[in-house]
């Protein structure tokens, strides 16, 4: 299958408040590095680059205004005099009287239109997001020509982003774009299941009202794990959405076993949905020496998770998401891809 992979992602390397500190992220380019060399180590196929496309293509899954909020962000926040990251401090929690008004200042924009502080900007960060979701938006053009399958070796990655907010290292949902192109582009029906280990709750706001993309998630109990506000089993959509968002939370220290139960139960909700198109968010933070997750799959395992996809018979895009444990990043991505490809 063909790779669409930016260089562009180097142009970002934020930093992140871990344990009260700050310090460089797990998020780094080494990460897309790694996977990228793995790719060309197992003969998957051919590299390309993305395509160029236009902003406005990126508002088909977020608002117009969070787009340009983005674009801008960096040059706004420099123009204050600041020279360090863009960070959000203050955030319109529930009790906030008006926590939907705009603020017109950078400070305010930054909590206005962010979930944590996990997603900071600097001057090459527009031009990284941007490379990314152009990758998954090139991968879905790739399969509208008729290929089985893709992969868009995105960074930064994007299931964490809603319609109108960043977070957890994401800024725009490669997958939701790419979703949202394909059906654009003809498909009736979209598929996304998300395999990382934290819950795609911004996948999830984006398709929450729509019948037409289903949404699949497996992941951490969201009462332990991060994103902690999304992820229940008892979200399942809402209006004419109902019934098309599935979260299947496991528990932390989850092995194959229970894994591929729950796989299994994704799968056949995804054969019922029929679609046209299947988006894979495909993180392997679900691995067992992932530094920040607590599933315990193994490398072995993630061929299965290919194979259980490749059997529903459905043009696939499989699109980067998490994993931090960069030594085995490559080769448990990888594995998925050679998974879906029978080779194995
Ligand atoms: C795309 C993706 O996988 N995003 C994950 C964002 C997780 N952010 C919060 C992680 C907090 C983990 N704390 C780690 C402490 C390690 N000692
Ligand atoms: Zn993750």
């Amino acid at each position: 299958m063909l790779t669409i992979y930016s260089t562009d992602h180097h142009l970002h390397h934020g930093v992140e408040l871990k344990d009260g500190a700050i310090s460089s992220s797990f998020e780094k380019p080494l990460r897309a590095e790694t996977v990228l060399a793995r790719v060309k180590g197992s003969g998957l196929g051919d590299v390309i680059s993305p395509k160029p496309f236009d902003a406005s293509r990126y508002a088909a899954a977020h608002s117009p205004r969070y787009v340009e909020f983005l674009e801008h962000a960096w040059d706004d926040w420099q123009a204050t005099g600041r020279t360090c990251q863009a960070l959000p401090l203050v955030w319109p929690v529930r009790a906030m009287p008006s926590g939907t008004a705009l603020p017109s200042f950078i400070d305010g924009k930054l909590g206005f239109f962010s979930m944590d502080a996990g997603a900071p900007i600097s001057g090459g960060t527009w031009a990284a997001v941007s490379g990314s979701a152009n990758s998954a938006l090139t991968g879905a053009e790739v399969l509208s020509t008729g290929a089985r399958a893709a992969f868009a070796l995105c960074r930064p990655p994007g299931h964490h982003a809603g319609r109108e907010y960043m977070g957890g290292y994401c800024y725009l949902n490669n997958a939701a774009i790419a979703a949202q192109h394909a059906i654009e582009c003809g498909a009736r029906r979209a598929a996304v299941i998300d395999v990382d280990f934290h819950h795609g709750n911004g996948t999830q706001d984006i398709f929450y009202d729509r019948s037409d993309v289903l949404f699949v998630s497996i992941h951490g109990e969201p009462s332990v794990s991060y994103p902690y506000f999304s992820g229940y089993g008892h979200e399942r959509g809402v209006g004419t959405g109902e019934g098309f968002n599935l979260n299947l939370p496991l528990p932390q220290g989850t092995l194959w076993s229970g894994y591929e139960e729950a796989l299994s139960h994704a799968c056949a909700a995804i054969a019922t949905h029929e679609p046209d198109v299947l988006v894979v968010s495909l993180g392997v933070d679900t691995f067992e020496h992932d530094p920040i997750s607590h599933f315990r799959l193994r490398t072995q395992d993630y061929l299965r998770i290919g194979e259980a996809l490749a059997r529903l018979g459905v043009p696939t895009l499989f699109v980067m998401e998490g994993g931090y444990m960069v030594d085995e990043i490559g080769i448990n991505a990888v594995n998925v891809l050679l998974g879906f490809e029978g080779r194995s």
